[in-house]
């Protein structure tokens, strides 16, 4: 009796390791999401402003020290003067700490010339339909880089989000 207990509960578990198994290998195979998968690390992204403020995706993930070639697109309607849209990538600062200061100069595309060594890269600020791509080497160094747009008050609003280096 005893040894036919053991048995079978030894049977249940392999078939729940099997099933382990199957669900595991599913997952692997699985077909990568519409637009790639965001976990993934990529040396090619676009990236859309719209005139809510809000970038899409707001995290992509790169490989470390590799060349990455990003398309910035303006999707809004309304005008550049009152909605446009740049998009940094920076390093040692929130991104409150860099817009407070870079939305007070847009002779210089709202980049705070005293905070230019901060910024990995930055487009131009974009009009409705309006893109633009920059190439840049990305940090050696792993971790979380903010990109903002520093356009006044849209990175207050929300207008910011993250690049993974790996
Ligand atoms: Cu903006």
């Amino acid at each position: 009796m005893e040894k036919t207990m053991k048995s079978t509960k030894r049977l249940q578990l392999l078939s729940f390791t099997a099933l382990l198994g199957a669900v595991v290998l599913f997952a692997g195979c699985g077909e990568p999401a519409p637009g790639g998968d965001p976990a993934e690390a990529v040396t090619s992204v676009t990236i859309t402003g719209n005139d809510q403020m809000q970038f899409e995706p707001t995290r992509f993930v790169v490989p470390a020290g590799e060349e990455i070639t990003l398309t910035f697109q303006n999707i809004g309607q309304m005008p550049k003067e009152t909605m446009g849209h740049n998009l940094a990538i920076i390093r040692g600062l929130t991104p409150m700490a860099f817009s407070s200061v870079s939305q007070q100069h847009p002779e210089n595309e709202y980049i705070a010339p005293e905070f230019e060594d901060r910024v990995i890269a930055a487009t131009q600020v974009l009009g409705p339909g309006e893109e633009e791509t920059i190439v840049f080497t990305a940090p050696t160094e792993p971790g979380e880089y903010p990109f903002v747009c520093s356009f006044p008050t849209h990175t207050g609003a929300g207008m910011h989000g993250i690049m993974v280096v790996q």
